[in-house]
């Protein structure tokens, strides 16, 4: 009997546990000098790019991990015009940020020119709007990037979106106490930060550290969740970060915002038609974490969590 050939890949975590994906062609390979690109299509959702074999992005649930990257912060400003955001080459967050009819400028800092040209070719709903003439692409370390925009007196952007791989090769540099401490000085007054805190369950003990960096970095710093089907875990964090210790924390001014504040709640609402993950309902609640990721974010001891016993 004749039976095809069947392709699947998957990402392993805490070197236990796998996440298999039936797999069609491959579109794009490349070794650049940074790390392992390549596009899949896979037969649920969509093509996919991994980066040295760990998911970043697919086309069916991207939408959920560049909305609520992107939208909490924004609406926690209230007239967000220059933007930077650092990783992020397939340009899933720019697009997003972009939906903000007040916004100026996107810079966008990739380390890697041959993730943004690849996205560009492959995955064109996630990176077709990175031509936009306000978004301006620099292939840089963010890390440089920050620290020379620090260096220049900062109070830059009103909005910083860390959207980094995982804190381990090229992304390393970007979960330290130096980047957030440049980070929070080129944020304009009332400006908000808001970087992307891997998963309680598949990263439990990363965690604990970035939340004791940001913690330690900035005034305030308020987690919130979402549910991403293809990244380890399959539950993932965030967090809102503000330097400014006397305003209400971002947690208390969106979720006010909500009931309260008519000028952000009208901005939702007008975004909500074009949005498939985020919504009015929604918003407050993402900010409401279970119990064992609250504590571990807060630096308390864990009695739990997963592959901590
Ligand atoms: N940034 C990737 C988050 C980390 C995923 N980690 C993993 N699969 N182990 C998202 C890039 C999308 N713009």
């Amino acid at each position: 009997m004749d039976t095809p050939l069947q392709l699947w890949v998957s990402e392993t975590y805490a070197e236990s546990v796998r996440l298999g994906l039936k797999a069609g062609r491959l579109l794009y390979h490349a070794v650049s000098p940074f790390q392992t690109i390549d596009i899949i299509e896979t037969a649920y959702f969509g093509r996919m790019l991994l980066l040295d074999g760990l998911v970043m992005t697919s086309e069916r649930d991207e939408f959920v991990y560049h909305e609520m990257i992107a939208h909490p912060a924004m609406l926690c400003c209230p007239v967000p015009r220059r933007v930077l955001i650092i990783g992020g080459g397939d340009g899933g967050s720019a697009r997003e940020v972009l939906r903000h009819p007040g916004v100026e400028e996107v810079v966008l800092c990739e380390i890697d020119g041959a993730v943004v040209d690849a996205c560009r070719e492959f995955l064109p709903s996630i990176a077709g709007q990175l031509g936009d003439p306000r978004v301006r692409i620099e292939i840089r370390d963010g890390i440089a990037y920050m620290a020379d925009c620090a260096q220049a007196g900062g109070n830059r952007f009103d909005v910083i979106l860390i959207d980094s791989t995982d804190p381990m090769g090229p992304g390393e540099g970007l979960f330290t106490e130096s980047f957030y401490r440049n980070a929070r000085q080129c944020l304009t007054p009332g400006g908000v930060m808001a970087n992307q805190t891997e998963s309680p369950v598949a990263h439990a003990r990363e965690q604990g550290l970035i939340y004791d960096l940001l913690r330690r970095t900035f005034a305030q710093v308020s987690p919130y969740w979402a549910v991403i089907p293809t990244y380890p875990g399959a539950m993932w964090t965030w967090a809102i970060c503000s330097g400014d210790e006397n305003a209400p924390t971002p947690r208390e001014r969106l979720t006010a915002a909500i009931s309260s504040d008519p000028a952000i709640a009208a901005r939702l609402t007008s975004l909500e038609p074009a949005l498939r993950y985020l919504n009015g309902e929604l918003l407050p609640a993402a900010f409401a974490l279970p119990t064992f990721a609250r504590q571990r974010m807060a630096g308390e001891p864990t009695p739990w969590a997963p592959g901590l016993t």
